[in-house]
């Protein structure tokens, strides 16, 4: 099945997200979606609290003469924007922007707070939803018009060095995220005419879905003192000078589900990392007749032992196991224990790992070693498969050959790696190829420009 149909079966059958709305480009996020991106924002919330980051929540709105301030950015966003003209039916004095991101809202108040070195770094960040009239064909969770997660941090210091290790942190921040997700990418510099609007540079995560389609999935850009100087956040230096705060700010959004549901699914559905699995352990008794109550009541005690530790649920449903089972597979459920007489009579529990498709028995006693071992050993398994899968998509080539290179991108697509050359990295290469050039990047050692077909 082709990679675009299969994934909009399985949003739909998996429950996790409802395009029908009548909004090009907006999509519901169904109460099983929302769990899996409640849980994956949870582990980046932890990691930026960890380091020194704080929460905050800014306005939707922006004026537009702060919006149209910076003018690098402006010309960036400008065909981008939905704007609110009206309050009922007076027209606004000052027209306003759905934000389309917040550096301009953001950095408004940041001339507010800050005055003297001691003031700084600042380092915050929001999860809220921003608006961008994508003219690029929407896809859900992957190109939207309302970004309904979108994950923006932003950071002010007193020096250039600080701000580059900001960058540097961030990096590692997104790293430890992806790697807990088990999904794979490639870092590299964005090429000039590809950077964020009104950043000096710009570093990008890109994975590559089934189809061999590079996504980016996260971003990172040093601000260096373009915003600063604009909005004139102004600090007191320690020898008494005045300076421009240095700023970065970094980005990731409902993408890093899409990834999730494409990187690890299966032809059977989603197999979810079970750290962000909404289920982690679903119990299925198999009911007889005359045994029905036994077997119940096995599965109410094995899920009174799990759940302080786990997700747990028990599918009492009076349908046959078959189904059961298919439907949990669907969603990607990692781990399935079934419970039947048998079993039951023999001190032994049934259990089926969803990454693998494998059935295994355990001793009742055994339970909780064995499901804390088989979960992180799924993660490590679908974390190995999906680095592989990825690795397989990476073509390395040794010299520039533009039809070897439009071969490849037309056939099994990829990331294709070729040697750095300063005289070739240029916006006619992109034309050339008929693709898009990612930027340059280290892989294993060696410096390459990075071109791929993209989302
Ligand atoms: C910034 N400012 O805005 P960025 N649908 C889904 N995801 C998207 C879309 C879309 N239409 N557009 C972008 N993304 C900076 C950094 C604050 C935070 C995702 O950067 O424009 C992409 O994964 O690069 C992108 O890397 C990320 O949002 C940040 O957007």
């Amino acid at each position: 099945m082709e990679f675009s149909e299969w994934y909009s079966e399985i949003l739909e059958k998996a429950g996790i997200y409802d395009v029908r709305y009548p909004i090009k480009g907006c999509g519901i996020y169904l109460p099983y979606g929302f769990k899996i991106r409640k849980y994956t924002f949870e582990i980046i919330r932890n990691l930026l609290d960890k380091s020194g980051h704080e929460e905050v929540l800014f306005p939707l709105l922006i004026p537009e003469n702060l919006l149209a301030k910076e003018g690098e950015h402006i010309k960036g966003f400008e065909d981008e924007v939905y704007w609110v003209t009206h309050g009922g039916k007076n027209p606004l004095d000052v027209k306003l922007a759905l934000r389309p991101t917040s550096e301009t809202a953001i950095y408004y108040m940041m001339k507010l707070w800050v005055k003297v070195h001691t003031d700084l770094p600042i380092k915050i960040y929001q999860i809220v939803n921003t608006f961008r009239y994508e003219t690029k064909h929407t896809r859900p969770l992957i190109r939207l018009r309302e970004i309904m997660t979108f994950k923006e941090a932003h950071t002010a210091h007193s020096t250039k060095e600080e701000a580059e290790n900001q960058i540097k942190e961030a990096i590692s921040i997104y790293k430890k995220f992806f790697d807990t997700l088990g999904i794979p990418y490639l870092i590299s510099k964005r090429p000039e005419w590809d950077k964020f609007p009104g950043a000096e540079y710009t570093v990008a995560f890109d994975t590559i879905f089934p189809d061999g389609r590079a996504m980016q999935i996260a971003t990172v850009h040093n601000l260096g003192q373009n915003f600063s100087r604009t909005f004139e956040i102004i600090f007191e230096t320690p020898t008494g000078d005045k300076d421009y705060a240095y700023q970065t700010c970094y980005g990731i959004s409902d993408r890093v589900i899409a990834s999730i549901i494409a990187i690890h699914g299966d032809e059977k559905g989603l197999i979810l990392p079970p750290i962000v699995a909404p289920i982690q352990i679903v119990i299925v008794p198999l009911i007889f007749k005359e045994q029905k109550d036994l077997v119940l009541n096995k599965a109410e005690e094995i899920y009174k032992r799990l759940k302080d530790k786990y997700r747990v649920y028990i599918d009492n449903r009076d349908i046959r196991p078959g189904r059961k089972f298919n439907d949990w597979e669907i969603k990607g459920v990692p781990l399935r224990i079934e419970i039947g007489p048998k079993d039951i009579e023999n001190k032994k529990i049934t259990l089926f790992r969803r990454d693998t498709m494998e059935k295994f028995q355990v001793d009742e006693s055994q339970l909780e070693n064995v499901i804390e071992k088989t979960l992180n050993n799924i993660m490590e398994n679908i974390k190995n498969i999906s680095w592989k899968k990825f690795e397989n998509f990476i073509t390395i080539m040794d010299s520039l050959d533009i039809n070897k290179i439009k071969e490849i991108l037309s056939q099994r697509k990829g990331i294709i790696l070729i040697p750095f050359n300063e005289e070739i990295y240029n916006e006619k290469l992109e034309e050339k190829v008929e693709a898009t050039i990612l930027g340059e990047t280290e892989y294993k050692g060696n410096k390459y420009i990075a071109i791929a077909k993209t989302y």
